[in-house]
């Protein structure tokens, strides 16, 4: 074998030890992914037509190929300890009072204060640099050899960085899994229709705890170093923060929240800021852990047990716990939705008194087997809801009944109806509804549909708020009086709504559809019931045999139309609108002589970019008028690109595919312009 393969196979090696501390340790990768496996792919073909340049570690050798039948124990040369716990405040500051107590130090203790993850404790040992073997902390004083899962672990050297380090360093620290990795892990769990894991914490040791390494490559787990065990053949600095920052530059992960505080107070403030920030770091943790900073005032400090008295776990407030579902009750949301609720034994979790919790659907009730009567575990993170994890398993001592969604809205009586396919079950009361009231209002005021100027979402909400409006057609009682009288109302603002109303009693039959707020009846589907059925009184009349002939109207949305016109409530309320004076504008037949329908009919177009006299919608709603079908994404079905300034991807798709591109003018000149 030529020496420049041997040279060109420890250089790559180097380089791939490199470019992963930066990735893993830094968080500062200076190269792209591509880059890497570039490198890594060289080194491995070296490695395949020169086997015997392979040593063991290799960035090739992460995976080793035997499974194992069990793990071995491994007996620990120094004890892994475990940690004192506070839960309080006092119960911290008596901490810091026995240590300055027993230093005999009045002045502040200097403390290296980090977050607390919820992982699995792990031992790791190099000599002369080379990861030789991993432990599990076990009962402390012997562990499980995990070693070869350890080493799967991109953020785990197999070698150490540089020169300096001791000849035996053993480092100690916590495998995890972040959260992100976890959420990935459970849902290829759930689509396989596989177990999923409880937490992030159960993730990781079972993840840890596989016997074919194989398994645990494929598990986003990751590792932070906070402490050494064995140290010899070399020395460390004498301050905890210090020796962090040393094995940082061995290569090793380090939890980058670790910083030094100055007194109780700073490691109050800590706790807090972490506390605040809890849900957005990367991985759970479950409180802080503060350490005396001087590792001579360690020494003198020494231990009780297995637990130094130099250090701290100071936890957070449990975000789980265990109570009793006491009933299900069902809310109906603004837009329909209706959710199942769970009435539970009041329980202190998360820092607060829960007594609901969301049962989100009919299919999670079912996914989690819940009943009434179950004991069940609460989870309350951060400011999120509280959810209900699973039931306690095996605490069900008697058959309960299955809970089952109700046929009518507990809020108005209509039928309530779930879209095969789809979790949420929801009312079908529409405007009727008095949970969907204000949010139907607001559709129905709003630009796309009746256009009512002045009509906002607050002042809607006020409105129905104080009892003046239940339905859209009570907006048209409203006077100018009634109005002025509403907080944050003047005069001048209420006369101008009075008039907007007015101005809106006009409506295309197309916008009137659209504004009623049927479900998966968007601006489009109504243009097309209008250019086909002309009037209001035929869209109402339509059956679901011939509202599926209708361009872009499938079984579904079919359904939602014939289901809304044959609620007694909903045509209440158009019968009240058109008694306030609404009057829908009928569509003009289109003259059936075909050269005189424009050239935009039954074509597809596409509107990007801004317009210089309208907006896209505005276009939007010529075109629709002219019976064009207005798509939002080029493909090579669509036969006109109107591109305005600053088009975009859309512009070069479309030239790619020949699709022919006009601006606003052409499609102007067009609009007017007959098809011959
Ligand atoms: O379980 C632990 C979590 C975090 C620890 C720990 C830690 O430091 C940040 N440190 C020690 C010394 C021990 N357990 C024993």
């Amino acid at each position: 074998m030529p020496v420049t393969v041997e040279k060109e196979v420890k250089r790559l090696r180097e380089l791939l030890r490199y470019h992963s501390y930066r990735y893993y340790v830094l968080d500062d990768p200076d190269i792209p992914d591509a880059e890497y496996d570039r490198l890594y792919k060289q080194l491995l073909s070296h490695e395949e037509k020169y086997p015997e340049l392979i040593t063991v570690d290799s960035p090739t050798q992460r995976v080793g190929d035997r499974p194992l039948t069990a793990f071995e124990q491994i007996q620990h040369q120094k004890p892994m300890l475990s940690l004192d716990n506070v839960f309080s405040e006092e119960d911290l500051q008596a901490f810091n009072q026995r240590i300055q107590d027993r230093l005999r130090i009045s002045d502040e203790i200097e403390y290296v204060a980090e977050p607390k993850l919820d992982g699995l404790a792990i031992s790791i040992r190099y000599e002369k640099g080379l990861l030789i073997y991993a432990a599990t902390r076990g009962d402390g004083s012997t562990g499980e050899n995990v070693t070869q899962n350890i080493r799967t672990m991109h953020s785990v050297p197999l070698r150490l960085l540089g020169d300096d380090y001791p000849e035996v360093l053993e480092v100690r620290g916590e495998v995890f899994m972040p959260k992100a990795g976890f959420a990935r892990l459970n849902e290829k769990a759930r689509k396989n229709g596989e177990k999923e894991f409880a937490n992030p914490r159960n993730a990781a040791a079972g993840s840890l705890r596989q016997l074919d390494p194989g398994v645990t490559a494929n598990r986003p787990l990751s590792l932070y170093c906070y402490s050494v065990g064995v140290v010899e053949g070399g020395e460390l600095a004498n301050t905890q923060y210090e020796i962090l920052q040393q094995l940082k530059n061995f290569g090793l992960p380090v939890c980058n929240e670790m910083t030094p505080v100055l007194g109780l107070q700073a490691c109050l403030s800590y706790y807090d800021d972490i506390l605040k920030r809890r849900d957005d770091l990367s991985y759970d943790i479950d409180g802080i852990v503060y350490k005396v900073n001087d590792i001579t005032l360690q020494d003198r400090l020494g231990f009780v047990a297995r637990a130094p008295r130099w250090a701290i776990a100071h936890k957070f407030p449990a975000q789980e716990e265990i109570s009793k579902i006491l009933d299900v009750d069902f809310q109906v949301g603004r837009t329909g939705a209706v959710t199942p609720v769970a009435r539970l034994e009041p329980v202190f979790v998360g820092g607060v008194t829960v007594s609901n919790a969301t049962l989100h659907n009919m299919d999670e009730i079912r996914r989690k087997d819940i009943r009434v009567g179950d004991q069940v575990i609460i989870r309350r993170a951060g400011d999120v809801i509280p959810e209900i994890v699973r039931v306690v398993p095996g605490s069900r001592k008697t058959p309960l009944p299955v809970i089952q969604m109700l046929e009518n809205c507990p809020v108005c009586g209509s039928l309530i109806e779930q879209v095969e396919g789809e979790a949420v079950a929801r009312c079908t009361g529409g405007l009727y509804c008095r949970a969907q009231r204000a949010e139907a209002i607001k559709h129905y005021a709003s630009r796309k549909a009746m256009d009512i100027d002045g009509l906002g979402d607050k002042l809607v909400e006020q409105l129905v708020d104080e009892g003046l409006i239940d339905t859209p057609a009570d907006l048209y009682k409203l006077s100018v009086d009634a109005l002025s009288a509403l907080e944050r109302m003047g005069e001048k603002s209420a006369v101008n709504l009075v008039n907007a109303l007015e101005s809106s009693k006009h409506p295309a039959l197309s916008r009137f559809i659209y504004a009623l707020g049927i479900r998966e009846v968007g601006e489009t589907t109504a243009v097309n019931l209008a250019n086909e059925y002309k009037t209001l009184a035929a869209v109402k009349n339509a059956n679901f045999d011939q509202l599926i002939e209708v361009q872009d109207i499938g079984p579904i949305v079919a359904k939602h139309i014939v289901h809304f016109f044959q609620q007694a409530h909903n045509i209440e309320v158009i019968d009240q609108l058109l008694s306030a004076g609404i009057d829908v504008q009928t569509v003009q037949q289109l003259v059936p002589d075909p050269q005189s329908i424009s050239e935009f009919y039954g074509k597809t177009i596409v509107i990007t970019g801004s317009l210089p006299t309208m907006s896209r919608d505005e276009a939007k709603q010529k075109l629709l008028a002219v019976g064009a079908k207005v798509t939002g994404s080029v493909s090579a079905k669509t036969d006109y690109l109107l591109a305005g300034d600053k088009a975009g991807s859309k512009l070069t798709k479309a030239e790619k595919l020949g699709v022919r591109v006009i601006n606003e003018s052409t499609m102007l000149a067009l609009l007017n312009t007959k098809k011959m």
